[in-house]
């Protein structure tokens, strides 16, 4: 499967894989970012319903046994898509999704790190597995687990938003950050898993302006191969 970009291809060094998922949540900011930058990349889809993360294949690229995993020209493979955004912000400085004052680029990753450090991790497929395995929860409790951490995110980035004459039309200022990438993603659990969230006005207003960008609106879990139908 190819995703190929609809803007230029202004770099071509080197073609990028990446193992993912179409529901991935780390994917997803990936693909928004090398989207808006229209960098061209490969992804190569790893099963994580399936348990296909932690086959010993997998687990060599990434011994965390998560997606997203890059390769590029045989070197060894990064994970993280944080580290990978910066990445890829660096080797593709065309436009920028960090500030251009140190202040605003804290502010900006601290936003990322709220839903990629703080919120994100506690609803991930092997958080899930053991809740729902070892722990014994069932379904009804484990939603109830994820609405609770996703809704506690999304209205403490509520309050970050709303509290900061920082935030524009975007989490910060006028233009999309790896902030808008991160939150956004948030807000896409939200959907797949149908939790019942709290209001968030600042922040969906942000989001629904971020889904008007293709790069945005293409990358959502839904709009990938491999994501069920209807
Ligand atoms: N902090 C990592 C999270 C990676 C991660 O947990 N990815 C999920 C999909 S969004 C995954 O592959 N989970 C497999 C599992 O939990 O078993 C990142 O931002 O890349």
């Amino acid at each position: 499967m190819t995703h190929d970009t609809t803007g230029d291809l202004v770099e071509d060094r080197g073609a990028f894989s990446i193992y993912g998922h179409w529901r991935s949540n780390a994917m997803y900011r990936l693909r928004v970012a090398l989207a808006l930058k229209g960098v061209s990349y490969r992804e190569i889809p790893v099963d994580i319903d399936a348990g296909e993360q932690r086959s010993p294949e997998f687990l060599a690229r990434n011994p965390m046994g998560a997606v997203p995993a890059l390769v590029e020209d045989g070197l060894p493979p990064l994970t993280q898509s944080l580290a990978l955004l910066e990445y890829v912000e660096e080797r593709f400085p065309q436009r920028p999704l960090l500030p251009a004052d140190a202040r605003g680029r804290a502010r900006v990753r601290s936003i990322a790190c709220d839903v990629a450090c703080d919120t994100h991790p506690l609803i991930v497929p092997r958080v899930r597995k053991y809740a729902t395995t070892t722990l014994g929860l069932d379904q009804d409790a484990w939603r109830a687990w994820a609405a609770h951490w996703v809704g506690t995110g999304m209205e403490s980035l509520e309050a970050k938003l709303k509290a900061s004459p920082d935030t524009g039309r975007y989490c910060h200022g006028d233009s999309i950050t790896i902030a808008d990438i991160c939150a956004s993603g948030m807000a896409m659990i939200g959907r797949i898993f149908k939790l019942d969230l709290p209001a968030t006005p600042t922040l969906t207003a942000i989001l629904d302006r971020c889904m008007e960008d293709p790069a945005f609106a293409e990358a959502e879990a839904s709009r990938q191969p491999g994501a069920p139908q209807g």
